[in-house]
């Protein structure tokens, strides 16, 4: 079993759509392993996108992502990291097929809903980010 660090997003949380989202989840067959609703920092989104960092758009995401609650997971299934992916959809929602979470909750490509690791290693680094081993059961 792959896991996966996945997050739904302020503007989601913010719109009622977490349920969902999480029953989505469930429904696609993945075991939620850890979950907690928090408030992320402006420090801890730095620290979080700090692969970013040079982007022009560093400023409004790192600002979004501490604008609100957000619902912090972590998802295990085979192949976790890219059936999440899949199950999210494009970054932008205007390219994500339909029926993906981006596509159906989603209002523009900053404010997208979810986030998920791109790759197994990514996904361990985020996961300690967010969670203690003994918070994963
Ligand atoms: P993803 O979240 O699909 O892994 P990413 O890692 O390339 O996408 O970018 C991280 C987040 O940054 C993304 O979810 C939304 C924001 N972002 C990416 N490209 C953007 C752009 N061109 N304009 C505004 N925000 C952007
Ligand atoms: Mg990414």
């Amino acid at each position: 079993m792959e896991r996966t660090y996945a997050m739904i997003k302020p503007d989601a949380v913010k719109a009622g759509n977490a349920g969902n989202i999480i029953a989505r989840i469930e429904t696609e067959g993945f075991k939620i392993a850890g979950m907690k609703r928090i408030r992320v920092s402006l420090a801890q989104a730095q620290a979080f996108y700090a692969v970013h960092k040079a982007r022009p758009f560093f400023g409004e995401l790192t600002e979004f992502l501490s604008s609100g609650p957000v619902v912090a997971m972590v998802l295990e299934k085979d192949n976790a990291v890219k059936a999440w992916r899949d199950l999210m959809g494009a970054t932008n929602p205007a390219q994500a097929e339909a029926n993906t979470i981006r596509k159906l909750y989603a209002k523009s490509i900053g404010e997208n809903a979810a986030h998920g690791s791109d790759a197994p290693e990514t996904a361990a680094e985020e996961i300690s980010f967010f969670f203690a081993a003994a918070e994963l059961v």
